[in-house]
């Protein structure tokens, strides 16, 4: 809230599910200052390196600013007419079910239900899905399947509270890092709080663990199978639980212990130690207060429902919910993720938690919205809906905040489809993104600092995002958009807003629809009922159920009267089975490559990836591989390799980790065709999907990896931007005052020069070269374009960088260029102020040389040391898993 004396204002942050409360204040710099809300309760203060970065982020340069048509500027009215009326033709020629719209778990609240009211509700087609289709759907079918309702029950504060949790999954680490900060200041404080970590690969969120279950891939259904089985023959289950509140007990305990009657076979299946599964089982079956996180490994899988069932079952029997410390918990990823379940962004439900199957609800919906043309069937959903784009039977799309053409499974058959539809309408807030270069219709939307509504988080709390700066450009909020192009269709009455708060108060009232004190549907906020555009504006942190409006933290978890949502109020055990992934591994193709998020990237790094401080902990698409499989196929670390499947394949660099297991390689989603030459990842997936929640199975694909052979490689460091297009390999990474390219090819390092001079036009009074020896496979050319102290272009280039010590480059943008530094450039030799190595500490721009030096010199063995030292992992603490290493590593 802003007052005179007061010039933070609170909101909330633009990344991940945790929903940080964040304080933001306008700079001298037309920045933002950045810190973390003290008050609110998901982060208490803390914030990771993504959300202290997000002052950075709110630059103009890559901003979209005009609406546009076909490439040209264009003005609001043409571009809504011209978008209206494309929309219009082809629902009277075709039918609503010709058009669609493909949404995002980044709208807001009061966005997202304007999208789903104007498809639903008005032009009368169920074809408005969201990319949580990707990304939460299972667990919205497993939910359901459970609870007769998409509600998850526990609190943030249960990680406090549990005697043990089962990670499962979750690189909460690096994806959700201040759940994760929660979590080890509760384990620091008591060392007996037991963790377990359940991933094929040994993450960062490994570092607390008591225990690592490298399960193979898909293996969950398997192990929590396993799980009852034992509860079962131990005779702790929870009888009276399971009577009473629960139906479908014995089919699942029969099906759950035909999972491991043949011993040997389950063991083979899991693909783990039986004595580590015996410590699970046991530590799992004597402590009453478990919490089970669980992300992507579970949903993102061909039977990810049933996984997210499996983990449920055992909640269930033994009556570890709706209790202090305990329950299921899926967290959820994008900042909206629980909003657009809420507002009904799913193509398979209606709105505010009612259903297509149900009459009565689709009365109650059309009633509400005073329509006779509310769809009567689920649309399709996301993989399905571009299918039908890519065969002609949707002719008109409308994506708003998402990025599929990076992110949907079968990249390659995205872009053929969004090529051949008539009409592809885009509304993102950057210019240039892989999916708004489709586009025939650009409509520029606010950022993060700039939109104001409300977003609902993992634990169920709605908080509000502020409006901090004003907007550049032409930028307008989504809602907005979306209602003038309702307006436009001729459905002005129904979406006449004239302020997002009015659009909440709709949404609020619609959650109470026969739904007194909540009994029908948990989702029940009419204690928000009738907000003043005041009260609205200064909202407080709200978890739901609210049935009042609360001006302090409560908490509440959901089911602690046992009461579910299915007819009988029992809860459903679902009877599931272990499947294989959908495709399977062969001589051809003899990896399983799973994918995943990096610490300091936001998916297509449309955002994250204009911070330098961001892009400098992993500035380079990788693949990780086992040391032995790397070994056996004569890969060394660093090696530029191909990875290929039956769809396609990537360039990436190679990294060599045990982390990985072996036959398993692992590769981050986050790199694209505006950020690399070949490293979208889903080029190479297959839209392999769950059959209950049309999920895609992100996490297993079978491919092959061969070192791709190089002749030269350079780094580029500039000012402006450049394009390097007709090079075979190239990456582009945000610097402090440009951008550093690193490039490789297959000609000759002379032939390279003679590339790269022809693209990189010379400005600078003074160019420093400098060749280091004179027959080609040793020599290393530097060059460099100054004038003044000021370096407008630098490169390197020679047969092979990699041994090179090249991380100083980066800074030079920001330096005087004085004798010492040209010193550094003629000679390679990297010294004071430029040596500081690999960034660990994004916050603090702390690199490796400069923390090991600390611990040399000063024998420090702690990272709490460290940080009094170097002030590395003073900010968020992300990076002290790192430190830690890098001293064990010193000391060893
Ligand atoms: N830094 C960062 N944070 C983010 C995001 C981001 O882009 N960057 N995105 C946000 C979003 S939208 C989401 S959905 C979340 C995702 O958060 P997470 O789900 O934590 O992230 P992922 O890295 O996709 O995958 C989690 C883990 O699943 C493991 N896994 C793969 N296969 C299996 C399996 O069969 N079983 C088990 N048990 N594990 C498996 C992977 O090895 C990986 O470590 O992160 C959110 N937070
Ligand atoms: N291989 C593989 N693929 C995956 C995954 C995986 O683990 N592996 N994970 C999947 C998951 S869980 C997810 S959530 C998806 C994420 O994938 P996407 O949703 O495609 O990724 P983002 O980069 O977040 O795209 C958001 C877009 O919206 C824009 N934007 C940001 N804010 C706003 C706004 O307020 N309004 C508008 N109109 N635009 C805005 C951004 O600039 C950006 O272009 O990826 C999925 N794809
Ligand atoms: S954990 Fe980090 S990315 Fe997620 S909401 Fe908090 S500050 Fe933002
Ligand atoms: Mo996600």
């Amino acid at each position: 809230m802003q007052t005179k004396k007061n010039l933070w204002t609170k909101t909330t942050c633009a990344y991940c599910g945790v929903g940080c409360g964040v304080e933001a204040k306008p700079n001298a710099q037309g920045l933002l200052d950045i810190r973390g809300d003290q008050e609110h309760p998901a982060n208490y203060g803390r914030l990771c390196s993504k959300g202290l970065a997000l002052g950075e982020t709110v630059t103009h340069q890559e901003r979209l600013l005009h609406p546009m048509i076909n490439g040209a500027q264009s003005n609001w009215d043409s571009a809504l007419d011209y978008s209206a009326q494309q929309f219009a033709a082809v629902i009277a020629e075709h039918g609503p079910d010709a058009v669609a719209f493909y949404v995002s778990g980044q709208l807001l609240t009061e966005d997202y239900y304007t999208a789903n009211k104007l498809m639903k509700g008005f032009i009368g087609s169920g074809n408005i899905d969201t990319n949580s289709r990707l990304c939460m759907s299972s667990t919205v079918a497993g939910h359901k399947r459970a609870f007769g309702s998409d509600s998850m029950p526990v609190c943030y504060s249960d990680i406090e509270k549990s005697d043990m949790v089962v990670i499962c999954g979750s690189n909460l680490a690096w994806c959700h890092p201040v759940l994760f900060q929660r979590l080890k200041a509760a384990k620091q404080l008591r060392p007996e709080l037991y963790i377990v970590v359940i991933d094929p690969r040994r993450t960062d969120t490994c570092s607390i663990a008591d225990l690592h279950l490298a399960v193979n891939p898909g293996a969950d259904v398997a192990l929590f199978n396993g799980l009852l089985a034992y509860l079962y023959k131990h005779q702790l289950t929870d009888v009276d639980y399971i009577k009473n509140h629960t139906q479908g007990f014995e089919e699942t305990l029969k099906s759950a212990q035909q999972e491991c009657i043949d011993r040997e076979d389950f063991m083979l299946r899991l693909g783990i130690d039986a004595g580590q599964v015996d410590v699970f089982y046991k530590k799992f079956a004597g402590t009453e207060k478990v919490l089970t996180i669980y992300s992507q490994g579970v949903n993102q899988s061909s039977q990810g429902t049933d996984k997210v069932n499996s983990i449920i079952n055992c909640h269930l029997a033994a009556g570890r919910l709706g209790k202090e410390g305990m329950g299921p918990f899926s967290v959820t990823g994008q900042p909206n993720a629980m909003g657009g379940r809420e507002v009904g962004g799913l193509a398979n439900t209606l709105a505010a938690h009612m259903d297509f199957a149900n009459r009565q609800h689709h009365a109650l919906v059309s009633d509400f919205w005073q329509t006779d043309k509310l769809a009567s069937k689920p649309g399709l959903k996301a993989v399905e809906l571009f299918d039908a784009v890519y065969q002609g039977k949707i002719k008109a799309i409308w994506i708003m905040a998402t990025n599929p053409v990076v992110s949907l499974p079968d990249s390659e058959k995205i872009t053929a489809a969004l090529k051949k539809c008539p009409l592809v309408v885009v509304s993102d807030c950057i210019k240039d993104t892989d999916t708004t270069r489709l586009a025939d219709v650009l409509l520029p939307a606010q950022g993060w600092a700039e939109k104001s509504g409300t977003v609902t988080n993992s634990e169920r709390r709605i908080s509000r995002q502020r409006r901090i700066l004003p907007t550049p450009g032409e930028g307008k909020p989504d809602w907005w958009i979306i209602s003038e192009v309702a307006k436009r269709l001729g459905f002005k009455q129904a979406f006449d807003y004239m302020h997002e708060g009015q659009i909440f108060d709709e949404y609020v009232k619609m959650t109470t629809l026969d739904n007194p004190g909540g009994k029908n549907r948990a989702l029940n906020l009419g204690g928000l009922t009738g907000l003043s555009a005041l009260d609205y504006f200064n909202m407080k942190p709200q978890q739901w159920p609210v049935l009042k409006y609360q001006d302090k933290t409560v908490e509440q978890r959901l089911f602690a009267d046992k009461q579910f949502f299915t007819a009988n109020k029992k809860a459903r055990l679902i009877a599931v089975k272990h499947q294989k992934p959908l495709s399977e591994c062969s001589s051809a193709y003899p990896f399983s490559l799973n994918s995943g998020r990096i610490r300091d990237q936001w998916h297509t790094m449309t955002r994250t990836g204009i911070s330098s401080r961001l892009s400098a902990h992993t500035p380079e698409p990788f693949v990780s591989v086992n040391p032995l499989d790397a070994q056996i196929a004569k890969l060394t670390k660093g090696d530029l390799v191909k990875v290929s499947s039956v769809s396609g394949s990537v360039l990436a660099r190679l990294s060599v980790s045990s982390e990985v297991s072996r036959g398993q390689l692992f590769m981050p989603i986050h790199w694209n065709k505006s950020t690399a030459s070949q490293a979208n990842i889903c080029r190479l997936i297959k839209a392999n999907s769950d059959p209950n929640s049309g999920q895609p199975e992100f996490k297993y694909t079978p491919v092959n990896i061969k070192k791709w052979q190089y002749h030269s490689e350079a780094w580029i460091l500039s000012r402006t931007p450049l394009v390097f297009e007709e090079f075979d390999y190239w990456v582009k990474q945000k610097v402090a005052q440009g951008y550093l390219y690193r490039i490789a090819d297959k000609v000759t390092p002379e032939d390279l020069l003679i590339k790269l001079s022809a693209l990189i036009s010379l400005k600078g009074a003074r160019k420093l070269s400098y060749a280091a020896a004179s027959h080609s496979s040793k020599a290393v050319y530097r060059f460099a374009d100054i004038s003044g102290q000021k370096m407008h272009c630098a490169y390197i280039a020679a047969a092979d960088l990699q041994e090179q010590e090249l991380q100083w480059l980066q800074g030079l943008l920001d330096e005087n260029i004085d004798a010492a530094v040209e010193r550094s450039i003629i000679s390679g030799q990297v010294e004071g102020r430029l040596a500081c190595g690999k960034m660990i500490c994004a916050c603090k721009q702390v690199g490796e040389k400069t923390i090991r030096n600390a611990v040399h010199k000063q024998q420090l063995y702690s990272a709490d040391a460290v940080g009094r030292s170097t002030k590395a992992g003073t900010g968020c603490g992300s990076c002290i898993n790192e430190i830690e290493q890098i001293i064990t590593e010193c000391v060893v």
